[in-house]
Formats: structure tokens, C-alpha cells, sequence
């Protein structure tokens, strides 16, 4: 911060006392400097916006990017109050943006987004940006203060009249904070369509002004909307979303729930708006009274026997849902602080959602009859999975190594410093045998496709040998709880490296599809990488190199001239000899890698099951919406 400002009044110490913490540590606000809590920064003035919403007052707001790394958020609330305080001899306004924590003092909104790293408030926001305007229309005029890292540069100028109301927040995250100043817009886009879900009816759009890419987002069925659009792509097994809403006190519950035919369970827990990514009491309250009602269902239906039950997982086996619940004086934890601590939330929820569920069952035969079948099924896909994993578990015992043979492992024992490269076919297996470094590079060749996850259940998914192999080699187990350990993995990168082609591409999504549906945790650990091997080899004389897309190859083509150039197009692993594939893809000290990272869990789900599933239209679409960005797809 600058100390040479001559014109240091009392009241701008105060204001640096204010916000100086800010300046000093802002992980403790923000989480990060990174692209993270770059994001972060939008979403905190947006959050701002969205408890205008929540007090019934703001129905639109508008998210600008501009050119210059600026962002603007436009509400139509009440406005930021702007008369002076006279505790502080300053506006409102000024106290809202310079003062931590000073938003709540002037609402009375209990279920105002805070809590963790959320609702910190907008004068965090103010405090790590180069310069940030605000414009408030209230009473028919417009005013504007501007300030810079946080301190007023201008006092609240009254600009003019104005109609309406609202409240305009346009900020320069500062570079000196920042790693960086790139926002994503399909990251804040994402945020944003998932806030205009939570919050029916709110009109919430985005602008990039630089490619002028606008996307808008708008509910009215709110959180029924969202489990639709979640299963727009798979096949529901009863047309009507179950829907209810039921409170207790002040903790309201509402809950959205549809099943398909997959396997996959998808449900997305939020609290005060906030997206509890590591889950919490709510959803421990939510899967609890699931279980017994529909235990209960089928036991006063006769359809199971004796002491027969369906386990958690049976019931949850194809289901979407949604759980958003407001609540007072939320707790978040965790490593994220999103997953929600407060202890008697789960018996509130389990309370609510039994009686929700309960006469959801009693009122809707047909539904009730298709979604208990669909359970049934599953407990009896499990049993016999249960037996036939004890059965390979004695298989393994009488065996000498329960390594899979076509693993050439590396000798390193420490799985941190250990490489698994799983390569197409046997012959670059053979390849990446002789080229690698047995020292730390292991090699797992993979004979033509795996199964797809997607279309299967766990069980049929255990008897797959390619799969069984790729399973033993990681070690790490596979699917859900204890099934799975990260802590056993034997290698901490797990590297694809298939062919450049079009049946290389399939397989790297088949064996990402295994690892997000089943192994999450590696990708989310950051374990999962992909060989980038090149494309082409160029020579001119005693010169000669690889490269690895065709953006450069055009690049270097046009430096070097046509003339005297050999150049050869690598179609296969197979077609490079163990040296090159050694120089070119799997030398640390040479090759590049991209690590694979999902941020998104709904977009991700989106890839997989219209890649992977057998609706064949969105897939057609899918593919025509992303062919730039996605060559040699073929699904
Ligand atoms: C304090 C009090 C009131 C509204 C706001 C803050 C407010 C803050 C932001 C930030 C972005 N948009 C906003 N809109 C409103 C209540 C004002 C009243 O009682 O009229």
C-alpha cells in the first residue's frame, strides 16, 4: 500500500485498520490468490445481489467480464443505503465497502449467505481490487463512489436522477493480489445457472465483452428444474419430479428427486444457497430417511422377505436429487469449508424428508412401484457381486502375486515417486517396456477397449479382465466408502497413453469414465494425467524434431520454408521405436502431460453420460457443439 499520500487524513487510517488484514492475508478471506479466489471474488458482490433476492427485493442481475479484467455486477435490489451513519460520520455505502463484516448490521436477513469463506462481504472484494465504482439508484437519484485498494478515491457524488432502484458493482481485481486476472465464464456460468436454480424465478445473466459469448439463466420451477435438467439426457423412470418443501422452525427444507435407469447417484446438497460440495449433516439426514421409508415402503407392500433390506446405496442407485435448505447460523467445514457441521440439522431433515417421502410413496402407486423395482434389482445385483468378490478373493489367496501379469512394474516402492503408464495395445505396451525407466515407470498395455461403466453395474464391471487388471496394478481398490482407499494407490501418476487416433480417443474416455464414476478421488487428488505423444516428426537436413499439434506444425512450416523438409505423421505408439517413445513422451525431463482436473461434478456428469450412455441424439449434438474443441471423437 502506498505511504507517501500526503493527503493521510484520520479517516482513511481508519479505513486502512479496516481493511489492512485483508490486504496482508487474503487466503483467510478468500481461500486463495489463485484462479479460485479470483472466481471467489465474483461470486461474493453476486451473493451480495442474491440476498436482495432472498429478501424479496432484486429480481434481475447482470454479470459483466470486460476487456480489461474488470467485472460487473448490476442488481435491481433497493440499493446500498447511502445517508450517513453518524457513529462512523460516513454513508452507509462507504461503511458497507470499507469495514469488514459491516453488510448484516443493517438487514435483519437470517438466512444471509455467510459462514466459511462465504458472505465475508463485498469490502473484501473492495479490499483486493485495484480500483472497484459503485453506483446506487435509490429515491429517484443515481450516486457514485469510486475506490481504490480499498480506500475512497472520490467522496458519494450525486451523478443525477435516476428510475428505480439498484446497485452496480464494477471491480479490477488487483494484479499485485491476483496469480492471475483470467476469469472462466463457463466456471461463473455454472455458479450462476446453479444459483438461478436455488433461487426460482431470478433472472441471472452473463456477458463476456470481449468474444460477446452471453448466456441467461431463469427458473420458474426452481430446484424441480434443476433435477430435470440434470436428467435431460438419461431415461426417468416416472415423468414428475417428487417435490416438497416442509419446515421446522426456522430450518426450511426443500427437496427435488428423480430416478433413471443408470447406476449413478447424483445428488447435489446446498446450504443458504451454498453448494456443500463435501456434503454434511443435511444430506447424512437425507440418505438416512430415504433408507427406512423405503425399507418401510416395501416391507408394507410384501416385497421383501424375512429380514431382507436394501442397503443405502440399492435405493440411491439412479437417483438425481437436489437438498436446499436455509437455514440460521450455518457452520461449514471442512478442507473447502463446504461441508455443513450443525448437529441437529440432521435430525430436522430426516424428520421432513420422511414424512415428504412417505406420502410422495402413498399418493403415487405407479412411481413408487417403478422406483421400489428399480431398488430390488440392485439389492440383488449386490448380493451377487458380494459373492463373486469373495470368490475372486480366494482365487487370489492360492495365487503366488496378486499383480496382474501383463504389469511391468517398476521397482521404486514408494508410490509417490512411482509412474503407471496404461497403454494401448500390446504392441506399444512393448514399446513403453523396453523405452521406459524401470526404475519408477511401471507399464499396464490394455488389449483393445474396456467396458463401458456407464452401461453396467458394478458387478458386471468386476468381471471385466482388462478392468480387474487395471484394478489390482492401481490397488486402491474401486466404487464408494471403504471400498475405495486413495492412501493404497501404488502410484501417484496414472498416465493414459493411447494412439492419436480415433479409436485412442474412445479409449481414454472409456478409462476416464472408470476413474470419474469409480475412483473419483484420484482425478480429485490430481493423480490422472494424459501422455501428449506427437503427431509429427519434422527434418530439414542435420535438423530434426517433434511436434505435437497442428497449430505448431503450421507455425514451423511457414518459419522454416517448405523446401527440403521430410516430415512424417505418427499415426500409432506402435510406429515409434522404444527410444522415441522414451524422448518424446515419457522422459520427465522432455515430455509434457496434460493432468486431468473435473472443477465442475455437473458438467462432468453431463460428458460422461452423453458420451457414454446410449441416448444417441444429445450425443450427436453434444459432439457438434464441442467439434473445435474436441477432434478424433468418436462415441
Ligand atoms: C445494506 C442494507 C440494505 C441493502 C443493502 C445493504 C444492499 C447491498 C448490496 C450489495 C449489492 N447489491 C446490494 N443491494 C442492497 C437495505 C436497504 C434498505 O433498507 O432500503
Amino acid at each position: 500500500m502506498e505511504s507517501t499520500n500526503k493527503e493521510y487524513g484520520a479517516e482513511q487510517i481508519q479505513v486502512l485498520e479496516g481493511l489492512e488484514p485483508v490486504r496482508k492475508r487474503p487466503g483467510m478471506y478468500i481461500g486463495s490468490t489463485d484462479s479460485r479466489g479470483l472466481h471467489h471474488l465474483v461470486y461474493e458482490v453476486v451473493d451480495n445481489s442474491i440476498d436482495e433476492a432472498l429478501a424479496g427485493y432484486c429480481t434481475s442481475i447482470e454479470v459483466y467480464l470486460r476487456s480489461d479484467s474488470s467485472v460487473r455486477v448490476v442488481d435491481n435490489g433497493r440499493g446500498i443505503p447511502i445517508e450517513i451513519l453518524p457513529k462512523y460520520n460516513k454513508s452507509a455505502l462507504e461503511v458497507v465497502m470499507t469495514k469488514l463484516h459491516a453488510g448484516g448490521k443493517f438487514d435483519n436477513n437470517a438466512y444471509k449467505v455467510s459462514g466459511g469463506l462465504h458472505g465475508v462481504g463485498v469490502s473484501v472484494v473492495n479490499a483486493l481490487s485495484e480500483w472497484l465504482e459503485v453506483e446506487v439508484k435509490r429515491d429517484g437519484k443515481l450516486y457514485k463512489q469510486r475506490y481504490e485498494q480499498g480506500r475512497p478515491a472520490t467522496d458519494v457524488v450525486l451523478i443525477g436522477d435516476a428510475q428505480g432502484t439498484g446497485t452496480t458493482v464494477t471491480f479490477k481485481p488487483d494484479k499485485t493480489i491476483f496469480e492471475t486476472l483470467q476469469f472462466d465464464i463457463d466456471v461463473i456460468a455454472g455458479r450462476l445457472r446453479e444459483l438461478a436454480f436455488l433461487n426460482k424465478g431470478l433472472k441471472i445473466s452473463i456477458k463476456d465483452e470481449f468474444s460477446q459469448k452471453e448466456q441467461a439463466f431463469q427458473y420458474e420451477g426452481g430446484i424441480v428444474s434443476f433435477v430435470e435438467f440434470l436428467n435431460k439426457n438419461k431415461n426417468v423412470l416416472h415423468e414428475k419430479p417428487i417435490y416438497f418443501q416442509k419446515q421446522k422452525d426456522t430450518t426450511v427444507v426443500e427437496i427435488a428427486m428423480q430416478y433413471n435407469d443408470s447406476y449413478i447417484e447424483n445428488i447435489y446438497a446446498f446450504a443458504n444457497n451454498i453448494n456443500t460440495h463435501e456434503g454434511g449433516t443435511h444430506l447424512i439426514g437425507f440418505k438416512a430417511a430415504l433408507t427406512r421409508v423405503t425399507n418401510d415402503y416395501a416391507k408394507s407392500k410384501a416385497m421383501l422377505k424375512g429380514d431382507d433390506k436394501l442397503s443405502g446405496e440399492d435405493v440411491r442407485e439412479g437417483l438425481t436429487a437436489i437438498i436446499n435448505i436455509k437455514l440460521t447460523n450455518p457452520q461449514f467445514e471442512g478442507q473447502t469449508k463446504t461441508k455443513l457441521g450443525n448437529s441437529d440439522i440432521k435430525g430436522i431433515v430426516e424428520t421432513l424428508v420422511s414424512e415428504g417421502l412417505s406420502e410422495f410413496l402413498e399418493e403415487n402407486p405407479a412411481a413408487a412401484k417403478n422406483v421400489l423395482s428399480k431398488a430390488l434389482e440392485a439389492a440383488e445385483a449386490r448380493e451377487a457381486a458380494r459373492k463373486a468378490r469373495e470368490l475372486t478373493r480366494r482365487k487370489n489367496a492360492l495365487e503366488v502375486s496378486s499383480l496382474p501379469g501383463k504389469l511391468a512394474d517398476c521397482s521404486e516402492k514408494d508410490p509417490a515417486m512411482s509412474e503407471i503408464y496404461i497403454v494401448e495395445g500390446d504392441s506399444a505396451g512393448g514399446s513403453a517396456k523396453q523405452g521406459r525407466d524401470r526404475k519408477f515407470q511401471a507399464i499396464l498395455p490394455l488389449r483393445g477397449k474396456i467396458l463401458n461403466v456407464e452401461k453396467a453395474r458394478l458387478t458386471k464391471i468386476l468381471k471385466n479382465e482388462e478392468i480387474r487388471a487395471l484394478i489390482t496394478a492401481i490397488g486402491a481398490g474401486i466404487g464408494e466408502g471403504e471400498e475405495f482407499d486413495i492412501n493404497k494407490a501404488r502410484y501417484h501418476k496414472i498416465i493414459i497413453m493411447t494412439d492419436a487416433d480415433v479409436d485412442g480417443s474412445h479409449i481414454r474416455t472409456l478409462l476416464l469414465t472408470l476413474f470419474y464414476r469409480y475412483m473419483r478421488q484420484l482425478i480429485d487428488t490430481g493423480y490422472v494425467y494424459i501422455a501428449q505423444p506427437p503427431l509429427f516428426k519434422v527434418k530439414k537436413g542435420k535438423v530434426e524434431f517433434y511436434v505435437y499439434n497442428e497449430e505448431e506444425l503450421t507455425r514451423k512450416l511457414a518459419e522454416m520454408g517448405r523446401d527440403g523438409i521430410a516430415l512424417q505423421r505418427y499415426k500409432g505408439l506402435g510406429e515409434m521405436n522404444p527410444q522415441q517413445l522414451w524422448e518424446t513422451t515419457m522422459s520427465p525431463e522432455t515430455r509434457t502431460m496434460l493432468k486431468v482436473t473435473l472443477e465442475d461434478a455437473i458438467k462432468a456428469d453431463e460428458i460422461f453420460t452423453v458420451l457414454m450412455g446410449d441416448k444417441v441424439e444429445p450425443r450427436r449434438e453434444f459432439i457438434e457443439r464441442h467439434a473445435k474443441d474436441v477432434k478424433n471423437l468418436d462415441v
